[in-house]
């Protein structure tokens, strides 16, 4: 067990590009893995930290997306073992703590979610670069060859499963599908309004349908997204700047004056979280929030939205137990359950990481030039190594 050297693509401050760097990996230490990471997607959580809306320390290695080999294991590990294929986990599960136990959180208190420290297990970080430690990010960090986490951040999954296919699993599928399946439990005939499809959003589509819902309506302001949030279940669809009222009043229109039964926020805007609270119905209806709130960002509420009846939520990763459900969406995947491959849109190499956020910002702003922009993979040294553009319409 020696230090590694190889790329890792580095975040010195906000607001400016990564830099691809040589770094230094350290061996793992009691309780800890280290990870040949082979493919990993980029999040809208990842460009969080990047544009300053996310406050984490710096410089860090970002990346919670993906999917790797065991390289070795510090002492103590039980549970997986070099060579095995594995997924980190951005929401761990320690098995002990209040949240793992109960039935009903999931959130583990060793998450570095609510308030990133960027240190793992012993308060200090596996990565130098230029003689300076650099953070880990969400007890994950994958934009690196190499990675350490501690056991409780990382799952074995079937030897068989194409990594830069299920890397999704790690974070914007699962996210999106278990806000719907699991955080909401939508019911067979329900009406579900999901705001931003980006690909955590269209895996709540995914959700909503295979929870039965039969109305889902799909909010964004990128008319473009529509597209595939019907090809994967979407049956009404809704750009809030073709209206002059605001959205919640449009969609409780839509369902009659009574509002949807289930709404997801999945932008991860303080105006959206309330436009989806609003559009849910006043006594049985459930609002879900996906995407990251700002830091230390508040809401102002009316709390007549509350008493009346209403359900507000989080969900984080889906709210999933994530050892135990990962190795099963997994085999979900494997089994033709669900679809992956529609959330990959561009496939291309690890140093033009840069371009990857450039099209993740881009699908955002120039609505018309890149259909169904969802996610984006960089395989590290694995064929096949698409090249960008490939599927771009
Ligand atoms: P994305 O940027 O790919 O998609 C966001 C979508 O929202 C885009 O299609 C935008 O066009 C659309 N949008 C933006 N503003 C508005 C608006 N005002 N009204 C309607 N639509 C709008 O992001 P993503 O899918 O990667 O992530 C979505 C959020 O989920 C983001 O905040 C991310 O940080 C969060 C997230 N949360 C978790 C979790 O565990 N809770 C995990 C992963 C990602
Ligand atoms: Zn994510
Ligand atoms: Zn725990």
């Amino acid at each position: 067990n020696t230090v590694i050297k190889c790329k890792a693509a580095i975040a010195w401050e906000p607001k400016k590009p990564l830099s691809i760097e040589e770094v230094e990996v350290a061996p793992p230490k009691a309780h800890e893995v280290r990870i040949k990471i082979v493919a990993t997607g980029i999040c809208r959580t990842d460009e969080h930290v990047i544009s300053g809306a996310m406050t984490t320390p710096f410089p860090i290695l970002l990346g919670h997306e993906a999917a790797g080999v065991v390289e070795s294991i510090g002492a103590g590990v039980t549970s997986v073992r070099p060579g095995d294929k594995v997924i980190p986990l951005f929401a761990p599960q320690c098995g002990e703590c209040r949240s793992c136990r109960s039935s009903k959180g999931s959130l583990c208190i060793k998450n570095d979610l609510a308030a990133p420290c960027g240190l793992i297990t012993d308060g200090t970080t596996r990565f130098t670069c230029r003689g300076k430690p650099v953070h880990h990010f969400l007890t994950t960090s994958t934009f690196t060859e190499y990675t350490v986490v501690d056991e409780s951040a990382v799952v074995k999954i079937d030897a068989a499963a194409p990594l830069e296919k299920v890397c999704l699993i790690s974070c914007g599928f699962s996210t999106g599908y278990g806000a719907a399946v699991r955080t909401a439990q939508v019911e067979p005939g329900s009406t579900c309004a999901v705001f931003g499809l980006g690909g955590v959003g269209l895996s709540t589509v995914m959700g909503c349908k295979a929870a039965g819902a039969s109305r889902i309506i799909a909010v964004d302001i990128n008319k473009d997204k529509f597209a595939k949030a019907k090809m994967l279940g979407a049956t009404d669809f809704v750009n809030p700047q073709d209206y002059k009222k605001p959205v919640q009043e449009v969609l409780v229109e839509m369902t009659g004056g009574e509002g949807v039964d289930y709404s997801f926020e999945v932008i991860g805007h303080t105006e959206t979280m309330m436009a989806a609270l609003a559009s849910c119905h006043m006594s049985c209806g459930t609002s879900v929030m996906v995407g990251v709130p700002p830091s230390a960002s508040q809401i102002t509420l009316d709390p007549m939205l509350l008493f009346t009846g209403r359900t507000w939520k989080g969900s984080v990763f889906g709210g999933w137990k994530s050892k135990e459900s990962v190795p099963k969406l997994v085999a979900d995947y494997m089994g033709n359950n669900i679809n992956l491959d529609a959330l990959i849109t561009h496939t291309m190499p690890f140093d033009r990481i840069n371009e990857g956020f450039d099209l993740l910002n881009q699908g955002k702003r120039l609505n018309s030039l890149f259909i169904n922009l969802v996610c984006k993979y960089f395989p590290l040294n694995y064929p096949p190594n698409i090249e960008i553009g490939t599927y771009m319409q």
